[in-house]
Parts: C-alpha cells; sequence; structure tokens
C-alpha cells in the first residue's frame, strides 16, 4: 500500500437532528446520498433541495406533509443512520498516492462462461490459462475472477461451500497454482472474488450450527427463535421473505440472498477471525487482491429491526436502509485491512450496492484505511429505473454521472468505470439495440470508460460488443435471480408473456452466455454442450474473426487501452467536462503539456461538432468523415503535446 499524504481532520459533518431542515441533511455526506437515492426513484433532482421552500421544511414537516407516507421510524432510522457516519470526507487538494490499481485496466472474468477445457460445458480454470494471450494481447493489467470455490452452485459460486477449495467444475487447487503463476509470467495481476457476507448452507458453520445449538458456529450466522413468522420483514433480493425457517429444527435464519445463502454474523469476533485468516491464506499464495462481494452490507444492526414501509415500496427490498451501511461497516473494514489485506499490500474493490459518492467516498478514501476501490451503480440506470424496467438507457445519464463524480471526487479517491458485469444485461443492448449500430456504440462504451480518470473494469465480452441474448423461453434461463422473479411475477397475477418480458429486461443470464472464441459450434467455447446457451451470432461475432479486423470494437479497445497506457494525462490529468448538452458529450483531460480531447456523439443521427484544431492530432476515430460532423454513436480522441 502506498503512504497517503497526511490527512488533516476532516471537519465533522452537522449533528442532525428531527428538526434540521432538509438542505441541512442534505450537507451530510450520507443524507446527501439517501435524498439523491430517493429523489432519483421519484425522478426528481437534487437541485430540489436547493429550492429554498423545499430546502426549508424540516424533516418532521416532511411526516406532516407526507400524510404520514414519511414516517416517524423512518426519520429515526435515517436519523440514526447518519450519526453512524459521521465523518465528513476529506476535500483537501493532496497529490494523487501512486498505485498499480489506479494505473490498472481491469478485467472480469466470469469462470462458467469463459472457456472450457474439458468438455463438460462449464469453463474451467485451464480454458483461462489457455486464453491468457487473447489478455495480453488486449493490453489488460489485471484479472478478477467471479467465484470458483467449492460450491453447491444455488448462486454459480456466489454460495461457498468451502473458502480454501476450488469447485470440482474448475478444476483443481494445482490448476489454480498454474494459473496465477501463468497470469504473474505474463506481468499480469488476480484478484479473487471474496464473498463474505454470506455462505452456503452447505458450508460446514452452518451445517454444524444448524444441527447443534450449543455449536459455537451458532453465532457465526442469525439464527432466531423458530415459530410461524419471520423475525422482521425484511426481504431477500431473490424474492420472499429473508428468512427461511428449518421445519426441522425449528429456526429462522437469515439470508439476504437465496435460501441456500446463509447470512454470516460481522459482529462475531471469532468469525470475523477465521475470515480473515482464509484471507490471509490466499495472499500467501500471491493473489494480489480481492473483489469483496456486498461488502457493505456486512454490518446489520442489533436487534435486526423492522424495515421501512416506505423506503420498501420505493427501492423493491425491504430492510435495506438498515444495513447498506450498517453501524459497524468502517469499523469491520478497517480491522480485515489490517489483519489481512495490508501486510500483503493486497488491493480491494469493494462491491456496494446502494452507496452512494459520499459513502463511497468515505469506504476508499486514501487517508480512511477502508477499501481501495468500490464499485458503485447509480450510473446503470436511469433516474426512477431499475434493472427490470424495459426502456431505452440514454447516455446522458452516464455523462452526468461522471462528470458529478468528477468533480466530487479529488486526488484522495479513485473511482471505479464500469458499465457491465454478470449482473447486468449488456449495456449496447441498453443503449441501443438496432445492430446496426452494435460496433460503433461497443466503441463509444468503450471510450467512456478508458478515457476517464478511475479504474476501468472490463467484462469478458465487452471486447467483443456482446449484446443481450434472444432467449425463447424460461427453460433457456438459469440464473436462480431470474427463475425466482418469473415465479414471484406469476404469483402476482401476471400472464406469462408479461413475466417473461419484465424478467428478459433485466435478466443477469444476458451477460452469462458463453465468450465467442470462433465460428465453429458453440462459438469454440466448449466442445460439450454449454451449460447455458448462446442465441449463435458466434458465426459473425467472435474474436477469432475480430483480432483480424483493424475495424472491430476488439481492435478498438486494444488501441485505446494501449493509448492510456502511454498517455499521462490519460491516467493522472484533471477532467473537465466541456460539452454537456443533450446528446453530447466531450471532456478533456490535461497534465502539464498533455491533452486528451474526447468527442462522443450519444445520439443515433449525425451531429456538427468542433474540431479541436490544428495543434491536436486525431488519433482514434471510430466513424472517420469531415471533421466538422460526427456520425451516430460516434467516438473521437485527439491528443496534443506529445
Ligand atoms: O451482487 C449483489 C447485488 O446486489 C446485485 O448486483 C445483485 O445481482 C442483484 O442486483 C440483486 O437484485 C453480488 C454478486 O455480484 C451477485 O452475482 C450475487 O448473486 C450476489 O452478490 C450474492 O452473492
Amino acid at each position: 500500500m502506498p503512504d497517503s499524504a497526511p490527512a488533516p481532520a476532516p471537519a465533522p459533518a452537522p449533528q442532525v437532528r428531527a428538526d434540521l431542515p432538509l438542505r441541512e441533511v442534505y450537507d451530510h455526506p450520507l443524507g446527501r446520498d439517501i435524498l439523491d437515492k430517493v429523489l432519483r426513484q421519484v425522478g426528481v433532482s437534487g437541485r430540489w433541495v436547493d429550492n429554498p421552500v423545499v430546502g426549508r421544511l424540516t424533516l418532521r414537516q416532511l411526516v406532516r406533509l407526507t400524510r404520514g407516507k414519511v414516517t416517524h421510524t423512518f426519520v429515526d432510522t435515517l436519523l440514526g443512520l447518519l450519526g453512524a457516519h459521521p465523518d465528513r470526507p476529506l476535500d483537501d487538494d493532496a497529490p494523487i498516492t501512486p498505485a498499480w490499481w489506479k494505473d490498472a485496466v481491469f478485467y472480469q472474468i466470469y469462470p462458467r462462461s469463459f472457456s472450457d477445457s474439458d468438455g463438460d460445458g462449464v469453463g474451467d480454470l485451464r480454458g483461462i490459462i489457455d486464453r491468457l494471450d487473447h489478455l495480453a494481447d488486449l493490453g489488460v493489467d489485471a484479472l478478477w475472477l467471479s467465484p470458483i470455490y467449492d460450491s453447491p452452485n444455488d448462486d454459480n459460486g456466489y454460495d461457498i461451500r468451502d473458502y480454501r477449495a476450488i469447485g470440482a467444475e474448475f478444476g483443481t487447487m494445482a490448476d489454480f497454482d498454474e494459473l496465477l503463476e501463468s497470469v504473474h509470467a505474463r506481468g499480469m495481476r488476480l484478484i479473487m472474488d471474496l464473498v463474505v457476507n454470506h455462505t452456503s448452507d452447505e458450508h460446514v458453520w452452518f451445517t454444524e450450527a444448524l444441527a447443534d445449538p450449543a455449536s459455537p458456529y451458532r453465532d457465526y450466522y442469525f439464527f432466531r427463535p423458530g415459530g410461524a413468522t419471520p423475525p422482521n420483514n425484511w426481504t431477500s433480493f431473490f424474492s420472499g421473505p429473508a428468512w427461511r425457517h428449518f421445519d426441522e429444527e425449528d429456526v429462522w435464519a437469515m439470508h439476504l440472498f437465496s435460501s441456500k445463502q446463509m447470512d454470516l454474523d460481522w459482529d462475531h469476533a471469532p468469525m470475523r477471525a477465521e475470515i480473515a485468516d482464509m484471507v490471509r491464506w490466499w495472499l500467501a499464495k500471491g493473489v494480489d487482491g480481492f473483489r469483496l462481494d456486498v461488502i457493505n452490507y456486512i454490518s446489520k444492526p442489533p436487534g435486526l429491526p423492522d424495515g421501512d414501509a416506505l423506503v420498501g415500496e420505493l427501492m423493491g427490498f425491504t430492510g435495506v436502509e438498515h444495513y447498506f451501511a450498517g453501524p459497524r461497516l468502517h469499523e469491520h473494514l478497517r480491522e480485515l485491512r489490517t489483519e489481512a489485506f495490508e501486510p500483503y499490500g493486497a488491493v480491494t474493490v469493494g462491491e456496494g450496492p446502494g452507496v452512494g459518492s459520499q459513502l463511497g467516498k468515505l469506504l476508499t478514501g486514501d487517508y480512511r484505511g477502508e477499501l481501495d476501490l468500490v464499485f458503485t451503480f447509480d450510473q446503470l440506470e436511469a433516474p426512477g429505473k431499475d434493472r427490470w424496467d424495459d426502456y431505452r438507457y440514454r447516455l446522458d445519464h452516464l455523462r452526468d454521472h461522471y462528470a458529478a463524480y468528477a468533480d466530487q471526487w479529488g486526488n484522495r479517491y479513485q473511482q471505479t468505470v464500469f458499465c457491465e458485469n454478470h449482473d447486468n444485461p449488456r449495456m449496447i443492448s441498453k443503449v441501443d439495440p438496432r445492430p446496426e449500430h452494435r460496433t460503433v456504440l461497443g466503441k463509444l462504451i468503450a471510450t467512456t470508460q478508458l478515457t476517464l480518470r478511475g479504474t476501468p473494469f472490463i467484462y469478458q465480452g465487452q471486447e467483443l460488443g456482446m449484446v443481450n441474448q434472444a432467449f425463447a423461453s424460461m427453460d433457456e434461463l438459469r440464473d436462480v435471480e431470474s427463475l425466482n422473479k418469473y415465479a414471484e411475477l406469476r404469483a402476482e397475477g401476471r400472464d406469462h408473456a408479461a413475466a417473461f418480458a419484465q424478467v428478459l429486461a433485466g435478466s443477469r443470464d444476458h451477460a452469462r452466455t458463453p465468450v465467442q472464441w470462433d465460428a465453429t459450434e458453440h462459438g469454440g467455447f466448449t466442445s460439450g454442450e454449454p451449460w447455458i446457451a448462446g442465441d449463435g451470432d458466434h458465426a459473425a461475432w467472435n474474436m477469432a474473426a475480430a483480432a483480424d479486423d483493424p475495424g472491430s470494437v476488439l481492435s478498438w479497445y486494444r488501441d485505446l487501452i494501449a493509448l492510456r497506457r502511454s498517455s499521462p494525462a490519460l491516467l493522472h490529468g484533471s477532467t473537465e467536462f466541456t460539452d454537456t448538452r443533450r446528446g453530447r458529450w466531450v471532456h478533456r483531460r490535461v497534465l502539464d503539456a498533455e491533452e486528451v480531447v474526447v468527442v462522443l456523439n450519444l445520439t443515433d443521427r449525425v451531429q456538427k461538432v468542433r474540431d479541436p484544431g490544428p495543434a491536436y492530432e486525431l488519433v482514434l476515430d471510430s466513424v472517420p468523415g469531415p471533421a466538422t460532423v460526427l456520425g451516430a454513436y460516434g467516438a473521437r480522441v485527439f491528443r496534443r503535446g506529445r
């Protein structure tokens, strides 16, 4: 870990009381995140709070004005939350502390769908080893592997049965060691997925805890006395209550995700010590860091109070306000860092669903001793929409999101830049699914990701311009979330067509079909039957063909990554958005004498653009043509001073 610049003591955030005006709640870092999120959900801009009349309203008045829709309990919960995160992120002008992961381009591998070496239809570690040259050619610096541990695969490995064993379908520990060595031999780094909010119900800790109430593992989880109703009203992200009743033992146990993913109780110190020990065990093997699954959910408040109905309605899940930034979150992260990550200089990327810009800063500031990077998700959906809505995503939202971060995140913070992962549909399809725009859109998205300040994470297949799949029936879907969602919608009375359409809009399976390597059967992914089928456009869209085509999305990624690597301005320069009119996106990156200008057309129409002038060299152009116009979804990158 680099030593960070000495940090002056940040001013504490205002103390928040029920009679405080909204404007001052907004002034509190977490208050701002929460109000922004709630307002975005109802389709209103954060500037609403700047309205003097609105800004003067107190929380208490809000309860009255909404006729109790905003409840006193909600206000109490909000006050509790703000009190638990009293720090204000530092915004001094410290220099950037150097770190390899700030200059790196990461690439996420979803091993199950990447490359299958033994014909069982499931991607594996040897399959990854076989494809490392592709990744080295692309120019990426580090790989993140989604879980490869032993697991019953209720949630494709995010339900871990044994943290120190490799899943049989992925290979052996010897394969893993060889993979790690091969990655390092190519000058790349490897980070693992760390899933420690929950374990599988088949993990020995859980099976023993369930079988024997006196087991030392009983306190590793949230067991509560049985009976007819769950201990609280929290709901699971994968439908239904967040509690599973074990009939034989007549006890309840908590699961925020599937009913086979049991939440760990992080208030229990012996459990935390075992996790730290396991993390050190992997680091001693030589892995370079971790992506921490839903890490902001690990701290649950004592007493597990009921969730607020209004928040449940707005967010679609009941109870989240109690644990998305729980009372001991910062403390637990600091402990794990000191106990495990820091001694090995490991990088940590926290997955933070629900984390906003300000909490993101508190989790990652270089003086905070918590995480290095965080994935926040506000950029992935338009305001007021969620993943299950079928709509055209406007890239103006992506621009505004990054423009706000450019303003708010100074040198002490490094953002992640991504628009796809294994949990989301493909970005090209969200923006404009018409095939004629596929290539330019793939290049445009790449350009946004690789020319901003921050650490880019490319998801497998993005470099090929992969798009959503034309799944024809529920039989073709595999994901537990999609299957549960469909059942839930049908139970609510939706007919098949409507339920299927909604599931298709948001299904995580769009991103989980096999990577298309060549034009042979199953795209060269497997010699057997793939565990999930793609819809067959691999004959035209595959890595082998793209590698030979200078006009392909793949070639564009390679060129951009090389450009980024050679450009101090792109890596560390300042960022200024100079055109944010509807449908337009121009930003400049400047460091010393070097300047990079990025001009994007966010629309499907030809647009007039300004040529930055003769001093600039045009280094990348996705739609070559006259300097004063840019074709649909076009991207141009100019550079001067080098
Ligand atoms: O995802 C957590 C998460 O909140 C979401 O992205 C999730 O996929 C979905 O939106 C819930 O509605 C992480 C992993 O990335 C995901 O694959 C796992 O299923 C989940 O945690 C549980 O481990």
